[in-house]
């Protein structure tokens, strides 16, 4: 809560503005756009007698005597469900998408329900998942149209609110605070919601519903897939003391092999241990994480749970390479990738990071953060170079580069934006060449070195 006033003075100050909001509200729900609560709190204080003191920390204050109410929805096994949604053919059978066996070195970007249970999942090596299940249908995969479904999809998110944020290509948290009038109670608006997906798109969704994003996030995986999972208002904590530490949301691989090595099996383990016990343990800001993340308490800031917004992409080499030439040609195309996806999200980033898979499959990775956002793609691809020739061992084979940008924000919200005019120009221009690519695709404007 910003500021100090204990929340009983809080609701008095507020208590007629928020009856106000609950009126405005009612007279809004006739009409056939959700509302967004603050928007409500806004029009409500403008008309107070208080008007004049509105300011954002005052709409987060009106904000804490109201219920939040989130939905966090993820498509199910999604590549894989579109494959089958176009091709009668694949429905019911295990079909596996990435690559078709013989193709060196690919993994499985997702398998269907069906090839899930032969023990096939994303990440997978093509060749183990051949072993694992012959049978399979394997394809490589067809970006643009999972694009073009991800779009609709969003499309129709976006008719249950007007604060949804989209954090991948199948996934979004949905603020549906305040949208009662229109839509029916929020597990009303779920079951709505998932039927308006699968009638008009084919799809199925998997919805966790919660107050706060970080539990609906991993209700939403709890009963996969075409799953509704509500976690009620005052059971978030039971909720995530019943659940094994691997469902922690933004606890990596690191923090796994962590809570293995001190015997931590469930939240619930973790739920016993003091705060100052995990930040000593942990390093302070991510024992503070886990302290609140096993009471189902909100992160205290989105951005803070970690790993959960970035974005990467990696090339793999059909042969290992020693030319450092080809290597930067590859780190470009992926820089390209990363900044399009950048403009797409409509996000920034100070931190850029590499990845590098030696022959002997040794793995390096480097990151680094400046004061500025990345403003353009030649910008990125000069701190990725950078990073690269830093951290590379001549003379060793690669056999996998890769590179991302982590920490994200939305895009204008740091200080440090003061670009050059020459970059502010750069990056008009990147943003048109994206528009044109993204309208006549054939077009497909890149740089001279990528063609
Ligand atoms: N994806 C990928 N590589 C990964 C993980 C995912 O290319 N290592 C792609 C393919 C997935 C899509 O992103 O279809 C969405 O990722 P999810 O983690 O949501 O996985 P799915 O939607 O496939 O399955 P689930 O039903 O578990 O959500
Ligand atoms: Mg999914």
């Amino acid at each position: 809560m910003r500021g100090s006033a204990p929340l009983h003075s809080l609701r008095e100050r507020f208590a007629p503005l928020q009856s106000l909001a609950r009126f405005v509200h009612d007279g809004f729900s006739g009409k056939d756009r959700p509302v967004n609560i603050k928007l409500l709190f806004c029009i409500t204080a403008v008309n107070s007698p208080e008007k004049g003191a509105l300011t954002e920390s005052r709409i987060q204050d009106l904000m804490i005597l109201v219920t939040r109410y989130f939905i966090h929805a993820d498509l199910d096994a999604f590549y894989a469900s579109v494959e089958q949604l176009d091709n009668a053919d694949y429905r019911g059978k295990p079909v596996i998408v990435g690559g078709l066996p013989g193709d060196r070195r690919t993994v499985v970007s997702t398998a269907s329900y069906e090839a899930r249970s032969y023990g096939v999942h994303s990440a997978m090596p093509i060749a183990r998942a051949c072993e694992l299940c012959p049978q399979g249908v394997f394809l490589r995969g067809n970006m643009k149209r999972y694009k073009e479904k991800s779009r609709e999809v969003m499309g129709i998110f976006s008719e249950f609110t007007p604060d949804l944020r989209q954090i991948s290509i199948d996934e979004a948290f949905l603020d549906i605070t305040g949208t009662e009038g229109l839509f029916g109670p929020p597990a009303e608006l779920a079951r709505k919601l998932k039927s308006a997906v699968r009638e008009r798109t084919g799809l199925t969704v998997s919805v966790g519903l919660a107050s706060n994003k970080y539990v609906a996030k991993i209700a939403s995986g709890m009963s996969k897939p075409d799953g509704c999972f509500v976690v009620e208002k005052g059971g978030e904590e039971n909720f995530m003391r019943s659940l094994p530490v691997d469902r922690i949301w933004g606890a990596g691989r690191k923090a796994q092999e962590k809570f293995k090595k001190y015997g931590y099996k469930t939240c619930d383990d973790i739920y016993k241990i003091s705060e100052q016990r995990l930040c000593s343990v942990f390093g302070k800001a991510f024992g503070i994480f886990l302290y609140r993340a096993v009471r189902g308490q909100a992160a205290a800031s989105f951005d803070d749970i970690r790993g959960s917004r970035s974005i990467s992409a990696e090339h793999t080499f059909d042969y290992d390479m020693y030319d450092g030439f080809a290597v930067e040609t590859a780190l470009m195309k992926i820089c390209n990738t990363l900044m399009y996806r950048l403009l797409d999200l409509d996000w920034q980033s100070r931190t850029v990071f590499i990845k590098i898979r030696y022959e002997d499959f040794s793995t390096e990775s480097a990151q680094e953060t400046s004061e500025h956002p990345v403003g353009t793609m030649s910008d990125l691809f000069e701190r990725v170079c950078a990073l690269f020739h830093r951290k590379c061992k001549r003379g060793i084979g690669i056999r996998l580069i890769g590179a991302g940008l982590m920490n994200l924000e939305t895009a204008g919200s740091s200080a440090g934006e003061l670009f050059e005019f020459e970059d502010e120009r750069k990056k008009k221009l990147e943003k048109c060449i994206h528009e044109i690519n993204k309208k006549f695709p054939e077009a497909a404007i890149k740089k001279a070195r990528l063609i």
